[in-house]
């Protein structure tokens, strides 16, 4: 049966050694909790570093064993690999520029990005070992980026999902990484990328479309045939758990010590890791200057900090401890009275016991990072607060302020506005923490752990539909095959061609795209057979295609139906047209072009078209939006309609319609062999109206009403060709 593989960084168990007997303690973290309802079932599992150094072959056969009763697979690594990949690479180079800290602590070295790859790929080897075709994969976090990819070469059709626990950043910072081309690579070996947010969803596909030759519609991205999604899923916690917390008897206890403590003032509680991202100097910056602004505050709030210990041999991250003490004792000695210490600071992690104790007895908890993918704590906090009531002070640069939008919500470095929401979460009236806390806690509840892996699961699953049904409609060597059975057998066909996109691919001149030798080959070998009747139906001006087809036995639809030229006659239009509104959307589409370098009109005789694959990438799509907009009711007056098409828009009469002129010719005869190939929006119009019995191929990738799908020009012209050859073959054999 198919598994489902997590990996990560590090397994779910912290390991100790003592007397050489390894002891595993499962940790609590809420990701574990989420994720056991995945890995402890069937034959699922968690492969990941046990973070422990076990050099000792015996030992690591040992730990492998005792994991495996557990359902977790170990990444064995040696301390220089932990060093260079995860101190020096994931920490010095991806964490920093991930948070917006890249020109004060990013540190790219060469060689930590050696070990990056390296250790990537020794966790691709533990994957391999236990992947199967069929079998679901998902990786978590920055320190794997690579790992997708590195699984999709080997094994091309698994399924493999990536999330990412801290913010992506926007392209500017996104860029500055030597090897982001490397890293964006990696991470598009998967089929689904989850974020914690939209706008980190957003900063990704625009750092993927603009690093790499990749194609983007809403949030689908295209790449070499495949389709990939990237989502906002914001993680949850383990609701259930913080709620029920206080009723156990050590935290009542702890509720009780606390309250004594601190019963005559209000509680403020920070809980961070130590960071940088954490904004911790800044939130003390913003407490001492309520005590110097606001005296009336003295004795009446205190603040109890939690500043769990990470990374402190790194020397930034000890520099940080050093500043964290030396303002917490600054403030402590200029404001403590005899009654009253301000801050209660404590460098250590505390048992969740004491963690619930504190959530629940502080008025306010008070979490303001700098940046943060998401922050738990500050749901943590929510969940545990059974009565509705408490204040939740949050960044806007945390991920769960897009969520928890009844929170007070600031900006980290906004000194003045920290320290006075302080007071007014301190004093807000119970009945306003009431309508806030019940607001948030029903978004706790609802977006709970379970919710996040779930809706992770089914909607990869989902992808991996998609990409399939797209993968069957792709035409293969069989259905290739069976097309030219057709054609054979049949007498009187007919074959609508798309010019640009689907027989040249596009050229960023459009004068450039003129037919070349091979094409000429293909196209008058089709019309040597008198059971064809081939049509080439496009959108370029009917002088264009004059010069080109001429000597051809082929009919001609110019302009997307605007006109009509059956071969040995002459050009006619379609009657009733009017061209009056160019004079008005003229000077309009003009502002565009001067707005927009790079960008040019091409005026044919029934439309209009804005052509931007020269302009700036990203600035072309801005304008196009924009024009759209601005056009919209100025269309529907003057019946027209804007077509967006492939780094165009295009403004023509709602009239033509290269469905309706395929129709008129097709009507009436008796076809038993209709073939259309096109690339286009426009081409949509064409493998709609044409009878069910049609073979209608899209070139390219997007949705299309279709029946099938070509990946290039190419791909096109090899069908035309074999379609003559080989019916040139069967007659000539009879
Ligand atoms: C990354 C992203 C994202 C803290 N002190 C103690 C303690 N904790 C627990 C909290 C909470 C967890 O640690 C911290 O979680 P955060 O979300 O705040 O931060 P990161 O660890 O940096 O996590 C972050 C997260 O991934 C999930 O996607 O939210 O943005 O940076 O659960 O309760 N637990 C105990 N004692 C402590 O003293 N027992």
């Amino acid at each position: 049966m198919a598994k489902t593989i997590i990996v990560s960084n590090r397994l779910p168990v912290k390991i100790t050694e003592k007397d050489g007997e390894y002891q595993m303690i499962p940790s609590e973290g809420g990701l574990a909790t989420g994720l056991g309802s995945i890995y402890k079932q069937g034959d699922n599992v968690w492969i990941g570093w046990p973070g422990h150094e076990v050099t000792n072959k015996k030992d690591r056969e040992k730990i492998t064993d005792q994991l495996k009763e557990q359902s977790l697979i170990p990444v064995f690594l040696t301390q220089e690999e932990i060093t260079q990949y995860y101190e020096g690479f994931s920490n010095n180079v991806l964490w920093p520029v991930f948070h917006y800290y890249a020109s004060t602590y990013a540190n790219y070295e060469q060689s930590n990005w050696d070990y990056y790859q390296r250790v990537n790929a020794i966790f691709k080897d533990v994957v391999l070992k236990v992947a199967e075709p069929g079998d679901t994969i998902w990786v978590h976090d920055y320190q794997l980026l690579l790992l997708p990819t590195l699984i999709r070469k080997e094994q091309p059709e698994l399924s493999i999902g990536f999330f990412l626990h801290i913010p992506f950043p926007s392209y500017e910072m996104f860029r500055l990484i030597p090897w982001r081309a490397e890293l964006m690579e990696g991470i598009l070996g998967s089929d689904m990328i989850g974020f914690h947010t939209y706008d980190d969803v957003r900063h990704f596909i625009n750092a993927a479309t603009r690093i790499l030759p990749v194609n983007s519609s809403a949030n689908i991205l295209t790449k070499d045939d495949r389709t990939i999604v990237a989502e906002a899923f914001p993680i949850g916690i383990d609701d259930k758990k913080y709620a029920s917390l206080p009723d156990e008897p050590e935290v009542k206890k702890n509720i009780k010590l606390i309250r004594d403590t601190f019963g005559n003032t209000k509680l403020v509680l920070c809980v961070d890791r130590l960071d940088y991202s954490k904004g911790i100097l800044q939130r003390l910056q913003a407490i001492e200057y309520m005590l110097e602004h606001y005296p009336e505050t003295k004795e009446k709030i205190t603040f109890y900090m939690i500043v769990v210990p990470s990374r402190d041999t790194v020397p930034q991250y000890a520099h940080l401890r050093d500043e964290i003490d030396k303002r917490v004792g600054g403030i402590n000695s200029n404001y403590r009275t005899m009654e009253w210490t301000p801050i209660h600071y404590f460098y250590r992690s505390f048992p969740i016991e004491m963690l619930s104790a504190l959530y629940s007895t502080s008025s306010v908890c008070l979490v303001t990072p700098m940046r943060d993918g998401m922050n738990l704590v500050s749901k943590e906090y929510v969940a545990s607060r059974v009565y509705n009531d408490g204040v939740l002070i949050l960044s806007e640069m945390a991920g769960a302020s897009k969520e928890l939008i009844d929170a007070l919500i600031v900006n980290p470095n906004n000194t003045e506005e920290v320290a006075k929401t302080i007071i007014r979460g301190v004093y807000m009236p119970l009945e306003e923490q009431r309508t806030r806390m019940k607001q948030m806690r029903q978004i706790v509840a609802k977006f709970n752990i379970s919710h996040w892996v779930k809706i992770f699961m089914d909607k990869l699953n989902e992808v991996k539909q998609l990409q399939r049904s797209m993968q069957t409609r792709y035409v293969s060597a069989n259905t290739e095959q069976s097309i030219i059975n057709r054609y054979i057998k049949t007498r009187k066909r007919i074959i609508f061609l798309d010019y640009d996109g689907t027989l040249v691919d596009f050229k960023s001149n459009i004068e450039q795209a003129s037919p070349d030798n091979d094409l000429h080959t293909i196209l008058r070998h089709l019309c040597e057979d008198p059971s064809n009747h081939v049509v080439l139906i496009s959108g370029r001006k009917h002088e264009n295609l004059d010069t080109w087809f001429d000597e051809y036995d082929i009919d001609l639809v110019a302009e997307h139906g605007a006109w009509f030229k059956k071969q040995g006659t002459k050009w006619h239009r379609l009657p009733g047209l009017s061209s009056q509104w160019k004079l008005e959307l003229l000077p309009i589409l003009e502002t565009y072009v001067d707005r927009t370098p790079g960008s040019f009109i091409e005026d044919k005789s029934y439309s209009l078209v804005w052509h931007y694959r020269k302009a700036q990438k990203g600035l072309g799509e801005l304008r196009a939006g924009e024009l759209m907009n601005n056009l919209k009711y100025a269309a529907i007056d003057k019946g027209l309609q804007l077509l967006p098409g492939n780094k165009v828009v295009e403004i023509k009469n709602v009239e033509i319609n290269k469905g309706k002129a395929a129709l008129t010719i097709v009507d009436n005869e008796n076809y038993d062999f209709i073939l259309a190939l096109g690339d286009d929006y426009t081409d949509e119009d064409v493998f709609k109206a044409l009878p069910d019995s049609a073979i209608t191929i899209k070139i390219g990738n997007n949705v299309s009403a279709a029946k099938f799908y070509m990946r290039s020009p190419n791909e096109a012209r090899n069908l035309l060709r074999h379609l003559t050859e080989q019916s040139h073959v069967v007659h000539a054999d009879k």
